[in-house]
């Protein structure tokens, strides 16, 4: 395959008319198949088994004919069977970690792993991150992507990188301090533990903290979240997204000056969004599941990944300049999407309520239990220490305004336990938000 041209901040991409965009797309896509026909075994058989050719393929939309791949096929293929070169010419190897079972494997070669680089070099250039900002990276380093992912496009971006990987509290505010840190990457649910216990010590902008940048992404978060961690750390906080499949962190990711939607690198990635039951194609901007074909891979040369994540794209250009598409906030996982008396819940709708209402921590827990035949779910949300001050009367104001709030946006009722702040359980990586007790009792 030959080696795409990609730049870390290439207008001629970026800032493209559509039809441009789309038809360059198109010739990436039809030298992708082509690739992908002769050098996987796995994905010529699924096409020979639909009648299909390469040729088949003339326009973009004509993808429609290829067949998806889901995590299944990684596993029925584990470890190296949906990749195009043999191992021994891989790079480096990461895996995204399975819940049961082996996890998924996922390879580059030399020329992969440096347009990844590239790729995570734009998406923080995009965040705001310049030569002079020292880089803390909080994600864990090792077989998740996250770690090395932004180390390496950090670096390339020029910034300093500060390795310390995930946890160790005490440590991550030593080197914020001592280094004069100004860009921390994290998940979400890290940075707003890490702004909870900046507070707790007493640490103060200028002095102890000298942020102001925060990357985070590789797991849902809401608006409301941005607001609180963007307060308690100071600084301009930009989500952004990927998955190991399509190689980790870069696929898009917000600009610092709009904050409005992440820009999918679209030389490298064609999108598609469609509704995950009827599998068709849903009207721009709304709402479906995130379908995902690298334009670029030599390693693993993924078709059509289903991503299991929803989101909305739009092609309107963007208040910064740019012409990529941009997703929205990613609502949630298909296969994280709790069915509560046969009510579709997703963890960042009730985040969501919880961050516009004031008393409320960043904190919390979804209980789901099943009494009789009946499922119930218990929202479990620490209060801020100025509420936990407070009145009883006060608490109880709370837990029914936030009753009736979550209510209103999901047609069930719920059941909030208001808890002491700093006694759920915190994450160091991606939080947990769920526990469903239902098939464990
Ligand atoms: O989480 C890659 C990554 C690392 C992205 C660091 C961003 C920053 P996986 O471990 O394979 O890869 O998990 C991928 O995480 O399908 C989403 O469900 C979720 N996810 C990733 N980014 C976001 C985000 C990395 N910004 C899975 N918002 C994806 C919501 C996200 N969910």
């Amino acid at each position: 395959m030959t080696t795409t041209t990609h730049k870390i901040w290439d207008p001629t991409w970026e800032c493209a008319d559509r039809d441009t965009v789309r038809r360059r797309q198109l010739d990436r896509l039809l030298e992708t198949i082509a690739y992908v026909y002769a050098k996987v075994p796995h994905y010529r058989a699924k096409m020979d088994a639909k009648g299909l050719m390469p040729s088949d393929i003339r326009g973009l939309d004509d993808i429609r004919l290829l067949p998806y791949t889901t995590k299944l096929d990684f596993h029925e293929t584990y470890p190296f069977g949906l990749f195009a070169v043999p191992p021994t010419e891989l790079t480096r190897i990461h895996s995204s970690s399975g819940t049961t079972g082996k996890p998924t494997v996922v390879g580059y070669t030399k020329n992969d792993l440096n347009t990844w680089v590239d790729l995570v070099a734009r998406m923080v250039s995009l965040a705001g991150v310049v030569e002079s900002d020292i880089a803390q990276i909080s994600f864990g380093y090792g077989m998740f992507t996250g770690g090395f992912g932004l180390h390496y496009g950090l670096e390339r971006a020029g910034a300093t990188v500060v390795p310390v990987s995930s946890g160790n509290t005490d440590r991550q505010f030593m080197f914020m301090e001592d280094f004069q840190t100004t860009t921390f990457i994290s998940t979400p649910s890290y940075a707003a533990y890490i702004g909870e216990q900046a507070r707790l010590r007493g640490l103060e902008h200028g002095k102890q903290i000298h942020l102001r940048l925060g990357l985070f992404g590789a797991e849902p978060w809401t608006e409301g979240m941005r607001a609180r961690i963007e307060a308690e750390l100071g600084v301009s906080a930009t989500d952004n997204y990927g998955m190991s499949e399509l190689c980790g962190p870069g696929v898009s990711g917000e600009c610092v000056i709009a904050k409005d939607g992440m820009h999918i690198a679209e030389d490298l990635f064609l999108w598609e969004v469609i509704d995950p039951l009827t599998e068709e194609p849903v009207a721009e901007g709304e709402i479906g599941e995130l379908i995902v074909t690298p334009l670029w891979k030599e390693a693993l040369p993924v078709i059509r990944y289903r991503t299991r994540d929803l989101t909305a794209v739009t092609t309107a250009r963007c208040a910064c300049g740019r012409t990529s598409a941009r997703m929205s906030r990613v609502k949630g996982r298909t296969d994280d999407m709790l069915i509560i008396r046969g009510v579709n819940v997703f963890p960042t709708q009730i985040e969501h309520v919880l961050m516009e209402t004031e008393g409320t921590s960043p904190h919390y827990l979804l209980v789901v239990t099943r009494e009789g035949a009946l499922d119930t779910l218990e929202v479990w949300v620490e209060v801020s220490e100025q509420m936990f001050s407070e009145s009883f009367n006060r608490m109880t104001v709370l837990r029914d305004l936030l009753t009736k709030r979550i209510h209103s946006i999901l047609g069930i009722s719920v059941k909030v336990k208001l808890v002491e702040p700093q006694t759920l359980e915190r994450s160091q990586g991606k939080a947990k938000r769920v526990l469903d007790k239902r098939n464990i009792e």
